[in-house]
């Protein structure tokens, strides 16, 4: 049975786009598209490919051949994903040149005496070589707060998989993938339903994507289980829906860049020998949906375990154990997250008004964006009052650091993550300002705390969602008292935000 196609992913030269029209078009709305022309100067594109437009496999063999690396079979299925080997780039470059060279010369030679098809994937590049610069994020993508937190702070501090921080596995989600023609990626959405973003430095790709409003429709009667391969002979009896999905297509070519929205399923072949660098991402835009999946993964955790419930010392405990383990993280390391970001942007919005930098009677771009962001955080909060491990005594053990969040500030983490936030909201804001006259402020940034005087008042201390609201609420509300905003309400600003609907 042959795929519905229902259209093509638009396509956009990068340089006619504003960051504002990306964010309207794309991030607000969720839509896919490719943009063309930002991958001009990047290292890669010059180091990676031959003159002839094929991966430079001998560079990649002397300047990296000694990192080792996930490789997945492509032929093999283990559960929901393909069976992963571990190897040295060396072993992969030589196993690749023997696969062309089986190809060249025996085209008609069986599948089965073929070698194997291995797609090098989630190589961790940048945090195993920050010195080599192979490419710069091209701006639509830097507000970026997975990799941002992850460059300074831990997401899990006691997953199975993640004793150390600095373990090269759980550092970041900055990824190069590498294989021949033929290799693919079965049918998936992004961890943490995250956006995504995929460039490929040399060959080309091509791309199904199915709308998260059809996403029931690949699913079994349980829920449970989902189509593997779109182009296998999809069992009707087993994935009645499958047949009534309209998918969008798109042959990615070199130098072009996709956008992988939030909670799409795709699939994905090398219709040649490709490499690409890929970021998973999230920001407040998709917050919402990282809170959803978070929501829905811990229902089935639960649930899973649910028999053991009365003979269990801390059953939330090993709920929220097993949530991280599965997931990535649990609901402590996401509200952990969205305080700290809380925090941040706080900080930032505070200073800005302190100094009056932005022309008075509007809000500048920075301003609002902040003011957007903390609005986008404050609902999801909401959301996550009714979570019963907020709860309970445990949790003031595992947010220590919380019972005065002046202690926040003592944390270099914390104002490394300050200084990175504002840099990237400083290079968003140059894009912004380029109708006004206002002055950019990520030179020489220092962070301070003294807008926590404002709210000394309610306490400063946070034990769940709604000590976090309460906060940003009170200082939002104070801010205003502050500089040129006393012009008009911040806190005005932020209902207004959270009554629309693009939110
Ligand atoms: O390029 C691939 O094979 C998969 C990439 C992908 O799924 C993504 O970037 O979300």
């Amino acid at each position: 049975m042959g795929l519905n196609i229902g259209g093509e992913v638009e396509k956009i030269n990068g340089a006619d786009l504003s960051y504002h029209q990306f964010v309207e078009r794309f991030l607000e709305k969720n839509q896919p598209v490719v943009l063309t022309g930002l991958m001009g100067n990047w290292r890669a594109s010059k180091d990676w490919v031959t003159p002839n437009g094929h991966p430079n496999l001998a560079f990649f063999s002397t300047h990296f051949g000694k990192s080792i690396v996930q490789v997945a079979e492509c032929g093999s299925r283990e559960f929901t994903d393909q069976k992963r080997v571990e190897m040295s780039v060396s072993e992969f470059i030589d196993h690749w040149r023997e696969l062309s060279m089986t190809e060249g010369c025996n085209k008609s030679s069986h599948k089965e005496q073929q070698p194997p098809l291995l797609y090098l994937k989630d190589w961790h590049f940048v945090k195993e070589y920050p010195e080599y610069v192979a490419y710069t994020t091209p701006l639509f993508f830097t507000d970026d707060w997975l990799n941002l937190y992850l460059d300074s702070l831990p997401m899990h501090v006691d997953s199975d998989n993640c004793h150390d921080r600095n373990e090269i596995n759980c550092s970041d989600y900055r990824f190069v993938y590498m294989g021949a023609k033929g290799t693919w990626t079965p049918l998936h959405a992004d961890v943490f339903r995250s956006y995504s973003w995929s460039a490929n430095v040399c060959g080309k790709k091509k791309w199904h994507f199915l709308s998260p409003s059809q996403c029931h429709l690949l699913f079994d009667m349980s829920m449970k289980n989902s189509v593997y391969d779109i182009f296998d002979d999809v069992s009707e009896t087993k994935f009645p829906g499958f047949k009534k999905t309209l998918w969008l297509e798109c042959t990615q070519e070199q130098n072009e860049i996709i956008f992988v929205p939030s909670g799409w399923y795709h699939q994905v072949l090398n219709m040649e020998d490709t490499i690409s660098i890929n970021h998973n991402w999230f920001n407040a835009y998709n917050l919402s949906w990282v809170w959803k999946l978070l929501w829905k993964d811990y229902k089935e955790a639960k649930e899973y375990i649910d028999d053991i419930r009365d003979i269990c010392d801390d059953f939330e405990g090993l709920c929220q154990r097993n949530l991280a383990a599965n997931t990535g993280m649990n609901f402590i390391d996401f509200f952990i997250f969205i305080s700290s970001f809380s925090f941040a942007h706080l900080t930032l919005l505070y200073q800005l008004v302190r100094n009056d930098e932005y022309p008075s009677g509007s809000l500048s771009g920075k301003a609002h964006h902040l003011i957007r962001n903390l609005t986008s955080i404050r609902r999801v909060a909401f959301n996550m009052k009714f979570a019963e491990v907020f709860s309970g005594e445990k949790l003031h053990g595992c947010l220590e650091a919380f019972s005065d969040i002046r202690k926040i500030f003592e944390k270099p983490e914390f104002i490394e993550l300050c200084i990175a936030l504002n840099r990237a909201y400083g290079m968003i804001d140059e894009q912004w300002k380029q109708d006004s006259t206002t002055k950019s402020t990520s030179v020489g940034f220092k962070p301070d705390f003294l807008w926590l005087d404002f709210i000394e008042a309610i306490g400063l201390s946070v034990s769940g969602p709604e000590d976090l609201i309460r906060i940003i609420d009170y200082a939002i509300t104070n801010f205003s008292c502050v500089g040129k905003s006393k012009n008009f309400s911040l806190f005005h600003v932020m209902n207004e935000l959270d009554s629309s609907t693009v939110l």
